[in-house]
């Protein structure tokens, strides 16, 4: 069974974070594992509190697991502080892990502020140990400081930003009937779009988790990169289309039901 480890912020709703990363490795067929960053209050209705863990406390989840279990792929998510974000860091240098996603997660949907975005410097680096990164179009253009929108160049030029990781930029927060999800892969510089309907639904919450997990799922199952993008994109897709009848609480519900 292929192990996967998600180092991420817990969401008591289960909608996104550490949970929601759990539930997609179970359902994928995979050995979910979790590093805690961050403890968030929260609901379907948004985040009240967040209290990143300290540097110490993620280097000790992190060492102690790894000396024990190396994982097939590992997904980086809400990282909540520098201080976290440097613990994560020592994670990804001193550990010989493989098929690395980032989720450049900044800030929450409902607006509160998951990364504190003038500590770019610790984010860059966490992205440059990546295989992949999977920001949206807000985060891409914070990071690279513009408002461009024309996604494959967005996703170049986060590339170069990163010393040369592959980009998938998802497209969700653009506007339109269709959705496009942006593949740059560094590996032969191809740019692949991989298109789906926008589906009419409240329920969203956590969808950038939902793809991120996936990806590192597909990917420690054997899938090239561009595969698993493909049915990464698909399975989010999927997932919203399913859930979009679906009731969890008073706010956004999970993208993905299980
Ligand atoms: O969807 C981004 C996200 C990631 N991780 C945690 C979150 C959220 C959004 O609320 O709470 C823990």
């Amino acid at each position: 069974m292929k192990k996967i480890l998600s180092i991420a912020g817990s969401d008591p709703s289960a909608g996104a974070g550490l949970q929601a990363d759990l539930r997609v490795m179970h359902a994928l067929g995979c050995y979910g594992m979790g590093i805690v960053t961050a403890i968030t209050a929260q609901s379907t209705q948004g985040v009240s509190q967040v209290w990143p863990l300290s540097c110490e406390q993620v280097e000790a989840q992190g060492d102690t697991l790894l000396s024990d279990i190396l994982p097939d792929a590992v997904k980086v998510g809400m990282l909540g502080d520098v201080e976290a974000a440097a613990g994560v860091f020592h994670l990804l240098e001193h550990y010989p892990l493989r098929n690395i996603v980032v989720d450049t997660i900044i800030l929450s949907s409902s607006g509160k502020p998951l990364y504190d975005a003038k500590d770019t410097a610790a984010l860059l680096a966490i992205m440059r140990r990546a295989d992949v990164v999977t920001p949206n179009l807000p985060e891409v253009q914070q990071l690279l400081g513009t408002d461009d929108t024309d996604a494959s160049q967005l996703a170049r030029e986060l590339s170069r930003l990163c010393d040369g990781v592959s980009v998938f930029l998802k497209g969700g927060h653009s506007d339109g009937s269709d959705v496009t999800d942006t593949l740059f892969n560094i590996k032969d510089g191809s740019v692949t779009f991989y298109t789906h309907p926008r589906i009419a639904t409240t329920n969203t919450h956590g969808t950038g988790c939902v793809l991120s997990s996936t990806l590192a799922c597909y990917m420690a199952l054997g899938h090239s990169l561009a595969e698993a993008a493909g049915m990464a994109s698909a399975f989010v897709s999927e997932a919203l289309n399913q859930g979009c009848c679906q009731t969890l609480g008073h706010g956004h519900g999970p993208a993905f039901f299980g």
